[in-house]
């Protein structure tokens, strides 16, 4: 009983101080990342992650409690959301409910520096020897440029208060100033300082690759009577984290040591040797390799790029302003005997856009120095293209040791973007690889790869492989086809609409082959279908073209592409088919059907929406069919529009019938000259003359107006089915209402001008022609 009043007369006299604390205040508030957003003490066990920005600036945690003792340092750091931040850390000592801005109240302070991509406040709490222990509150401000005060109005940032319980003095102090030396690949060397009373029974060690601070009961990596530990047995080119503690006795050891971080040394290593820079995070450079310059301007570094046809980092040299430049990148040391023949492959490209030449020499050496390079491999002197581009090198020491490779950066001043990837030193094949994979003569069922010829061409000829994924076969995969003699092979029996990868190797002996070249990718056409067929581009998702329709680029405009509804031309009200102009050049652009099982002989119907959406811009339209989606193959000719201009759907309907049965396929051709407007495509549809309704309605609606332009009469080309005529002018005003029509229309009163003329026939459906008055 005596206890719980003991107990509660506690609380309520912390309770009663705590009332009296100045509630922090910051007037710009933390929300632009001015933040305590994490607060951890490792030394102590105490972490508090990811808090964010608490309301008013101000979070009060003294629910948590962080133990401590007096008479010890504890490393703490914070993570911010932006630059520039300024961290105290008070302790109300004397528990007067007020923070004195000074020693000893004030225990830590430390500014934000750039760790990785984060700003990261690192630092030391100093708890005084004299500190009596009990339970005190902990203020920590964070403040941007400059130092925050512990009752705080003014400026971007924030605090947290929490309980600290400080115990006595340790009777056993941990050592400290912990150095490392003599590290080597597989061992180094700890030492420190005793602490001022030195322990009863010496010390223990604790290395880890990972930085978090070792429990008190953790298993300890090793003892030292001495000021100093060997730490045998590491790996190669590894990040390690130390820690000691001191033994006072058996039942009493000192908290661990702060920590000390070493990375053992290189090793030289054998063939294969990959680099791809995924391992870091640019601009590191992965670990064992080297940047070294040679001139004033700039260094290699490593960026993410992932396109070009690079995949993910690379290596890259950014341009200087004012100086050339002459930086090499080195590779680690690798193994290589005398007298074998090794391969070194590695792609390098331009940036895109405007060229600017790079320059790049790749050689190598028995040191990581520019004058150590003294056998040039390759040397790139005039490097304009921004496409990734494979290149490769082989070469035979003379001696066996240990060789570098260098990639130097040998550009002009001020040019642009040096990029090389997918670094590999290997033992040359017997014979190399065939590259520039190219496919062809793509159809439902089979496409025609060829490739630029191995030199010297292989005694076996050439294997291939393909795959519908994209996984590049290794040197035991089973090709699918062996001893191709030729520089092409028609890949058969494929599954219709299919993404294919086909790789091919050369067969330099019957035991020896080379690697596996580059994959080229192509889909599989559509298997063709029987009519009718439509398409009205209602099932797509804007700008993708339907299923099983291709747009083929023939010259240097634009594709096609599909649209929402255009707004800007009488008669389109659903998503359409769109050619847009290019700028600078003329359109050469195709969009061509599925492939559709036509007969000989039978009378077909193609029917279709055209229209533009200017009269000031002209586009140019044709239409063709032909045995395969292909520009050159569409010589059965349909319509030629080169003229349109009148913003407005025109409804086609063309019959035709076909030379020979078979597969065709109909293509439309946007040829408009360069800087002309938009030119769209809707309701494509194919069928049987003889059995389509369809194609009534589109000749019932296919009235024709003229002459157009009007002067005193328009002629409607069939009225029979016309209930009412409406005149518009192109305000969208009512002009004139003919009912029950006759086959001319006088007009003369009209001003001269634009109208819309609409059709309202007796089915209910309507027409809109748009004419001229002169
Ligand atoms: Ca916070
Ligand atoms: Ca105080
Ligand atoms: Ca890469
Ligand atoms: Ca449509």
């Amino acid at each position: 009983m005596r206890n719980f009043l003991l107990v509660g007369f506690l609380m309520a006299g912390f309770l009663s101080s705590a009332q009296t604390y100045c509630t922090p205040a910051f007037a710009s508030g933390c929300s632009g990342g001015d933040v305590i957003d994490s607060f951890a003490i490792p030394g102590a066990g105490f972490d508090h992650p990811d808090t964010g920005c608490s309301t008013d600036a101000y979070g009060d945690y003294t629910s948590m409690t962080i133990n401590l003792s007096a008479g010890l340092s504890y490393d703490f750091s914070v993570k911010h959301g932006y630059s520039d931040q300024n961290v105290r850390v008070w302790i109300d000592f004397n528990n007067d409910g007020t923070f004195d801005d000074a020693a000893p109240e004030l225990v830590a302070s430390a500014s934000s520096t750039l760790v990785g991509a984060n700003n990261i406040t690192s630092g030391l709490i100093t708890i005084p020897s004299t500190v009596t222990p009990g339970t005190y509150r902990m203020r920590v401000g964070d403040r941007f440029s400059s130092d925050p005060i512990p009752c705080n109005t003014d400026g971007y940032g924030e605090a947290h208060d929490y309980t600290v319980v400080i115990g006595a003095v340790p009777t056993c102090f941990a050592p400290s100033a912990l150095t490392v030396s003599a590290v080597t690949a597989n061992s180094a060397q700890v030492g420190w300082t005793a602490p001022s009373s030195a322990p009863g029974s010496g010390y223990e060690y604790y290395y880890s690759t990972s930085s978090t601070y070792p429990a008190a009961s953790v298993v300890v990596s090793g003892t030292s009577s001495g000021l100093t530990a060997n730490l045998p047995s590491l790996a190669a080119a590894t990040t390690y984290h130390v820690w000691v503690r001191s033994v006072c006795s058996t039942s009493n050891k000192s908290a661990w040591s702060q920590m000390a971080t070493f990375m053992t040394s290189c090793i030289s290593v054998g063939v294969p040797y990959a680099l791809d820079f995924e391992s870091i995070t640019p601009p590191d450079m992965p670990s064992c390799t080297s940047v070294v310059n040679d001139g004033s301007g700039n260094l290699w570094e490593t960026g993410d790029l992932d396109a070009q046809g690079f995949t993910g980092n690379v290596l890259q040299y950014s341009y200087d302003y004012a100086d050339n430049a002459d930086t090499w990148f080195f590779t680690n040391g690798i193994n290589l005997t005398a007298g074998v023949t090794y391969r070194i492959k590695y792609k390098y490209a331009n940036a895109e856009g405007t060229v600017y030449v790079e320059k790049l020499k790749v050689a190598y050496g028995t040191s990581a120095t520019g004058a150590g390079m003294t056998n040039t491999l390759a040397d790139h002197s005039n490097i304009v293209s921004s496409t990734a581009t494979s290149a490769f090198a082989n070469f035979t020491p003379t001696t066996t040791g240990v060789y570098y490779f260098g990639f130097q950066a040998y550009s002009d001043a001020n040019m642009n973007q040096l990029y090389v990837d997918d670094i590999n030193i290997d033992v040359a094949p017997a014979c190399s690889e065939p590259n520039a994979l190219v496919v062809s003569n793509i159809t439902a069922g089979g496409a025609t790869v060829s490739w630029t010829a191995a030199t010297p061409v292989p005694a076996n000829g050439y294997d291939i492989y393909y795959s519908t994924t994209n996984t590049a076969p290794t040197a035991t995969s089973t090709p699918n086809f062996t001893g191709i003699t030729a520089a092409t092979y028609t890949i058969p029996s494929l599954a219709p609409s299919t993404a294919y990868y086909v790789w091919v190797r050369s067969a330099c002996s019957a035991t020896s082959k080379s690697v596996w070249s580059d994959h080229a990718t192509f889909t599989t056409l559509c298997s063709s279908v029987n009519l009718p067929y439509t398409i009205d581009f209602e099932n797509v998702t804007v700008p993708d073209l339907p299923g099983c329709t291709v747009n083929v680029n023939a010259g240097t405009g634009n594709d096609w592409e599909t649209m929402d509804p255009p707004s800007d031309s009488q008669g389109f009200t659903t998503n359409v088919l769109k050619y847009q102009y290019n700028s600078s050049n003329s359109g050469n652009a195709w969009f061509f059907t599925q492939g559709l099982n036509l007969t000989a002989g039978v009378q077909y119907t193609i029917s279709y929406k055209y229209g533009n959406n200017s009269s000031t811009y002209v586009e140019k339209l044709k239409v063709a069919y032909g045995t395969s989606p292909d520009a050159s193959a569409m010589t059965g000719s349909i319509a030629d529009y080169p003229s349109i201009n009148d913003e407005m759907a025109h409804t086609e309907s063309i019959t035709f019938t076909v030379p020979t049965t078979g597969v065709y396929f109909f293509g439309f051709n946007a040829y408009s000259d360069p800087d002309q407007y938009n030119l769209y495509i809707d309701d494509i549809s194919i069928n049987n003359a003889n059995l389509a309704t369809a194609e009534t309605a589109v000749a019932k609606n296919n009235i024709q107006v003229y002459p157009n332009p009007f002067t005193d009469v328009l002629n409607i080309s069939d009225i029979k089915n016309v209930k009412n005529v409406s005149v518009t002018d192109v305000t969208g005003r009512l002009v004139k209402t003919i009912a029950n029509p006759e086959s001319v229309i006088h007009l003369r009163d009209l001003m001269q001008g634009v109208y819309l003329i609409t059709l309202e026939m007796k089915d209910g459906s309507k027409q809109t022609i748009k004419a001229i008055k002169k």
